[in-house]
């Protein structure tokens, strides 16, 4: 219906114009053809001086309206260090423009108004007037001048690279369409080598595993950074051009395909500091900014207002595809202590152990390493804690999981030296402890060889201790069980698997 009326509507305006223009045509014969062009021409010099001031107070008036959307101005103050010089290049340039925009505009309507035909009046001819050209010259080329001086002394300032002894963080980020890949440089503050020959499904920024650097490296899901701390943003991408953009911050550098970019800065207001200044009162406690306080999800009350949501954005600025709207990543800026527990937590574990690790890709498949034995050490420590704390004999009970011995002898693996290690520490640190060693079986086999396999594997470690860690053997006894105690069931190679362990348990400390 609706379709139709505006159908109608529309045929109906341009028989109106048509009849017009029949009408205007007839009254040019009335008239005379000169007659008729001055009064035209009268007319539209008038109107042009009506549309002229309207045009310019819409323009300044809708800057003004919506002065707090724009970064720069109202609540979006630049949130990083180097921000406010850009900002105040913009501010200075849209002077500068801003003034001739409106002189310009002026001008051009006056001369419309002022220079308009008429039958008594005859152009003058000027061939050229040396004054006017050396002025449009010489002004336009000090101000451009003054702006590219400026620009160059402000560019300079944010891309500045860190010194090589700086404290900063250095952090990854690939544009792939279409999506992001974030990598940080793990406990070692490293970032590993990368080679585009390693791509796979399961590598995709195609990390060199023969690098240690890249061991530790983890893939975030979000950017996570401190306040007021220098992170070095390195940028590429692995199809095409992309665009890094973290408005906030006024952040932005093209991802392009072998050629690595970077953008060093620092951020200035954690996300929380940012929502409060989106949700500030004035002094009547009333909103600044309104329009932030409206609700998250209008459909839903319970989703509070918008400043609490806010956060941070990276954004593609690049059109790099028909999937390009979807490269979004979350940014958090946030404390110092915020961030060191953000990097503790488990999911941001190393990229390679959790999914190369003994994989066919795996150049250490079989092997320890450094990182793991550092990683099962303080897990160690950890379950020695908690035992110490608990009050139950039974939770005083610790496995030896990385202790092993040979296919049905009591001779020890090499690997077992690494949580032994970690046990003789132990015993050293806290002098007063005494403990148990003891070995259990699965039910295969007799009874018998199992018991006595369970007791020789139990000395095989209280031997160990004693000879190779000199730890008093007054301080352990060690125990052989057998199938006695399963913790699992025998039915099955998963439960026999439990059952046989090494175990100690702490009698005093
Ligand atoms: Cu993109």
């Amino acid at each position: 219906m609706t379709i139709l009326i505006i159908t109608l509507c529309l045929i109906l305006a341009a028989v109106l114009l048509v009849q017009l223009g029949k009408l205007s045509d007839l009254s040019t014969k009335l008239k005379g053809e000169v007659e008729s062009e001055e009064e035209s021409n009268s007319w539209n010099a008038n109107l042009g001086m009506v549309f002229m001031p309207l045009f310019l107070i819409a323009c300044v008036a809708s800057a003004f309206y919506y002065k707090n959307s724009m970064l720069g101005y109202g609540p979006h103050e630049a949130a990083s260090a180097h921000g406010s010089s850009l900002d105040s290049l913009f501010n200075v340039t849209l002077a500068c423009t801003g003034i001739v925009f409106i002189l310009t505009q002026i001008l051009l309507f006056v001369f419309a108004y002022q220079y308009q035909g008429r039958r008594d009046r005859k152009a003058s001819f000027v061939s050229h007037n040396n004054t006017l050209e050396l002025v449009w010259s010489i002004i336009p080329a000090i101000v451009m001048t003054l702006l590219v001086v400026g620009g160059l002394d402000a560019w300079n300032e944010v891309m500045a690279d860190v010194g090589p002894d700086e404290d900063h963080i250095e952090i990854e980020v690939t544009g792939s369409q279409f999506l992001w890949y974030l990598r940080y440089p793990g406990p070692d503050g490293k970032l590993g080598t990368k080679n585009f020959r390693k791509i796979t499904p399961s590598n995709p920024l195609g990390q060199e595993w023969t690098d240690t650097k890249n061991l530790d490296d983890f893939q975030p899901g979000e950017i996570v950074l401190p306040v007021n701390k220098k992170v070095r943003v390195r940028i590429t991408a692995r199809d095409v051009l992309h665009n890094f953009d973290l408005p906030h911050f006024r952040v932005k550098m093209d991802a392009i395909p072998g050629l690595p970019t970077y953008f060093v800065f620092t951020p200035t207001t954690t996300t929380e500091e940012y929502r409060a200044r989106l949700g500030a009162l004035d002094e009547n406690d009333e909103p600044l900014y309104p329009e932030w306080h409206e609700l998250y999800d209008p459909e839903d009350p319970e989703s509070g207002p918008r400043y609490k949501s806010f956060d941070y954005e990276l954004a593609c600025a690049e059109l790099c595809g028909k999937g390009h709207f979807s490269m979004r990543k979350k940014v958090r800026i946030v404390t110092e202590a915020e961030y060191e527990a953000w990097l503790k937590s488990p999911d941001q574990s190393s990229f390679y152990l959790r999914d190369i690790r003994n994989t066919d890709e795996d150049p250490y498949k079989g092997k320890l390493l450094d990182v793991e034995i550092k990683e099962r050490s303080k897990a160690f420590k950890t379950k020695l804690s908690d035992a110490v704390k608990a009050t139950k004999p039974e939770d005083k009970i610790l496995r030896l999981e990385y202790v092993t011995f040979k296919t049905g002898s009591a001779e020890l693996t090499k690997l077992s030296r690494y949580q032994l290690k970690d046990l003789a520490d132990a015993m050293r640190e806290n002098a007063a402890m005494t403990i148990e060693l003891a070995g259990h079986t699965d039910s295969q086999g007799d009874d018998g060889s199992n018991l006595l396999l369970s007791q020789s594997r139990a000395e095989a470690v209280y031997n160990y201790l004693t000879n190779n860690e000199k730890i008093d053997g007054t301080r352990m006894k060690a125990a052989g069980y057998g199938e006695a105690r399963p913790i699992d069931s025998n039915d099955t190679q998963e439960g026999r698997k439990k059952n046989r362990r090494t175990e100690f348990q702490i009698l005093t400390y």
